[in-house]
């Protein structure tokens, strides 16, 4: 074996998709982004969907550009792909679209989401089997919908896969559900690594679409159709964007750093050998998401970052490049820390026509003023994330009895100074944020143990935070 093994991590997020080349030699990762693309769904009549041809060809393009980085001579031993959770495809036994393939803003599971919310005694039945919370985008709800729309979708479907899943199928030919990525649908049993027949017959799912979820690290065969590849393997990593960014953080073994993948959503969590459950978890919507080895990862969901990518298309002044947004970071950090906070749970947030409508209706109806610029803007929507950061934190520390000394942070948030400072001064414990493109780490991280090339994730942890750079905000500022 060459003492370099090249893996080509594909990360689809909502709003961008990129594939890395990730270079493995003497206990280094080295990554080079070698496409970019960005994502979007399209609205049609009433609904939302992505658009998975162009998804498939941003992933053909980067996995060719992968193949011609590679130094001459050189092979990509395998091949990973994670996107964001939640989202499916439903095919017939050939692997045919038989469905459309909905973006989970779609506003269509909300008559799902109010029956369930007021059903109290089936909400902690779902909440106590699949120990994920109601939350608009479940897999669960869409399916529901889905079956209930177009009834004829249980007798053309044969297949459900998760979107890792399904680009898995197209790249491999073999079809699979895994696990972390199962986990986000509300659909698994919370207790084992196999669906909740519970689950699936309340929301009339039929239980033939899925297959038992494989771990991640499972080997699907070899990559079919790119005669540059020849003789990669195609690797179930965690399909899980948000599994593979915790994966990648370089946390202290003994569990006592909280975890925060800062993207479009912010993930507050942490691992545990147990899931969180209860009536108290559910009232916090911590969702019992899955680690690729079977373990738990309990988090709640906090807006995130949707606040601010929302809010920059109502301002021509927004900032267009890297220098741009460090312009308007330093303008927002020199402002007085907002007397009020945003509600960021206020569900009019999820997918509005427009964000500073939205947040200037907030702030009306509780009677403050709205920020005058968008430097205000953003630093209103910093400070408010960051205290919805810190009272997850306290959620947790009250409800499992662990206390959390730091916060690792990771994602394009762990680049923006003002967040990461805003959840420090929140939280009351530091926050280390680490310039890390934490998805695409993990991803490749679970393929170099597939291969064998790392004996496991802890050792493989280890050898990162050695490596690691880190920016350390203390606690006090506000
Ligand atoms: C982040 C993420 C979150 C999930 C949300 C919707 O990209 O995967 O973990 O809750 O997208 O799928």
């Amino acid at each position: 074996m060459s003492s370099v093994t090249y893996a080509a991590a594909v990360d689809l997020g909502a709003t961008s998709g990129r594939v890395i080349l990730g270079a493995w030699a003497k206990n280094r990762l080295k990554l080079t982004e070698v496409h970019r693309f960005p994502n979007t769904f399209r609205t049609l009549g009433a609904n939302d969907y992505w658009d998975l041809g162009t998804l498939w060809h941003e992933i053909q393009t980067g996995l060719r550009a992968a193949a011609a980085a590679l130094p001459r001579g050189a092979r990509l031993a395998s091949v990973g792909v994670d996107t964001w959770g939640v989202d499916y495809v439903l095919l017939n036994e050939a692997g045919r679209l038989v469905f459309p393939v909905h973006a989970y803003r779609d506003p269509r599971t909300q008559a799902g989401l109010k029956r369930l919310a007021g059903t109290r005694a089936a909400l902690e039945r779902i909440y106590a089997a699949t120990g994920v919370p109601n939350v608009f985008y479940n897999t669960s709800l869409q399916l529901e919908e889905a079956v209930a729309s177009c009834p004829a979708v249980g007798d053309l479907a044969a297949r459900c896969l998760f979107l890792p899943d399904y680009f898995n199928y197209l790249l491999s030919g073999r079809m699979e559900n895994e696990l972390s990525i199962a986990s986000t649908s509300q659909l698994l049993d919370v207790h084992s690594t196999d669906w909740s027949r519970a689950a699936l017959d309340y929301f009339h799912i039929p239980p033939q679409w899925f297959s038992r979820p494989v771990k991640a690290g499972t080997r699907l065969g070899r990559i079919r159709g790119f005669p540059e590849l020849a003789g990669a393997q195609v690797v179930a990593v965690p399909g899980h964007d948000t599994a593979c960014a915790y994966d990648a953080m370089p946390a202290a073994p003994d569990g006592t750093d909280l975890f925060i993948s800062s993207g479009t959503w912010s993930l507050v969590g942490f691992e545990s050998k147990t899931p969180v459950l209860g009536p108290e978890a559910l009232a916090a919507r911590v969702s019992n998401e899955r680690i690729g080895d079977g373990r738990y990862r309990p988090l709640t969901n906090v807006i995130g970052l949707w606040l601010l990518e929302g809010i920059m298309k109502d301002f021509r002044s927004r900032p267009q490049d890297n220098r741009g947004w460090d312009t308007l970071i330093a303008a927002a950090e020199k402002l007085p820390a907002p007397r009020e906070l945003l509600d960021v749970t206020d569900p009019a947030f999820a997918n509005p026509p427009s964000m500073k409508a939205a947040i200037d209706a907030q702030l009306r109806r509780r009677r403050r003023e709205r920020p005058k610029t968008l430097a205000g803007y953003t630093r209103l929507i910093c400070d408010s994330l960051g205290r919805g950061h810190a009272e997850a934190k306290e959620a947790f520390e009250r409800m499992t009895g662990r206390k959390f000394n730091r916060i690792l942070m990771v994602g394009g948030g762990s680049r923006n100074r003002l967040l990461c400072q805003a959840t420090a001064d929140a939280a009351g414990v530091p926050v280390a944020s680490f310039s890390l493109e934490g998805t695409a780490v993990g991803n490749i991280a679970s393929q170099l143990i597939a291969l064998r090339v790392v004996k496991d994730l802890r050792t493989f942890r280890a050898l990162l935070g050695a490596d690691l750079r880190q920016k350390v905000y203390s606690p006090g500022r506000g």
